[in-house]
């Protein structure tokens, strides 16, 4: 049973609609106009213009409910049980670069709990969706997160720290890789947490770690590799919305990829 909910419906719609602006405009990146907002943390006008989009389309289908959102930021709801995380556009390094691997994620929460999220992975055309209760689903398959359970089987994606976060952050950083690159079959970095939860959600990853991300880079992602069968922990024991510091995967290979990571922080400690 894969069919989606009116509020499912309203969020797919509003994501293709800011996917056709970030289709168009895409093969134009020397039109593009960037404006920098720290050291290496860049923002274009078609992250400006795709969060205009679904803000006028979700704002239209469900008036009231409150947003929080990448570029604009905060804006309160008449409704206070009703939220949208969104992120119009994860990647834009990727997209600034003209590298096809991007997306367009909105997460909603209900009552403080994240309860649904849509990620369109905006060049293979493909909706990933997932509601509390009712199962993770690409377009209408469902997701499931694989079932490898050996870590050296595993292939593991990941967020590298960048230019401009302080050095302590590249050093953990350094020692959770050396760690994991030992023991797993392969470490990936594409540049979308959204993507990569997708990912981890139907399967192809194994699982995803990275810190520092943001509620929007990771609200939706959260939902999809829970409802596929998935575990979602903070890495320091937390909440994961406040910190951003996140590890997805299935239950089998959560503890171990865990375990690792804490090995990694703990020999740097003693450094
Ligand atoms: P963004 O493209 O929406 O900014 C990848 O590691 C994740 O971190 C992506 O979700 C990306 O989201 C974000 N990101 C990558 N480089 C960044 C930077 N220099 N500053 C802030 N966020 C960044
Ligand atoms: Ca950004
Ligand atoms: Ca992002
Ligand atoms: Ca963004």
């Amino acid at each position: 049973m894969s069919r989606q909910s009116p509020l499912i419906t309203v969020m797919v719609k509003a994501a293709r609609a800011a996917g056709r602006g970030l289709t168009r405009d895409f093969g134009e990146v020397e039109n593009l106009q960037v404006s920098r907002k720290g050291p290496g943390d860049f923002v274009t006008n078609a992250d400006h213009r795709a969060e205009e989009v679904i803000y006028n389309e979700l704002s239209k289908a469900r008036p009231g409910y409150g947003f929080v959102m990448e570029e604009r930021g905060v804006v309160e709801g008449t409704d206070k049980t009703n939220r949208f995380i969104v992120d119009p556009l994860d990647g834009t390094l990727n997209y600034m670069h003209g590298i096809p691997h991007f997306a367009v994620s909105i997460g909603h929460e209900r009552d403080g709990q994240l309860h649904a999220g849509v990620i369109f992975d905006v060049l293979r055309g493909d909706i990933y969706w997932a509601e509390r209760g009712h199962g993770a689903w690409l377009e209408s398959r469902r997701l499931r997160v694989a079932a490898r359970t050996k870590l050296s089987q595993a292939v593991i994606a990941t967020g590298a720290p960048y230019i401009g976060q302080e050095e302590e952050r590249h050093r953990l950083f350094l020692s959770e890789l050396a760690y994991l690159t030992q023991e797993t079959t392969g470490i990936r970095r594409f540049g979308s947490a959204a993507l990569d939860l997708a990912f981890v959600a139907a399967g192809r990853f194994d699982g995803f770690w990275e810190r520092n991300l943001k509620p929007w880079d990771i609200a939706a992602g959260i939902v999809l590799v829970r409802e596929a069968g998935g575990m979602v922990d903070e890495l320091d024991g937390g909440d994961v919305l406040e910190t951003g510091n996140i590890l997805a995967s299935s239950q089998a290979l959560q503890p171990r990829i865990h375990d690792r990571l804490k090995a990694a922080k703990k020999r740097l400690d003693a450094e």
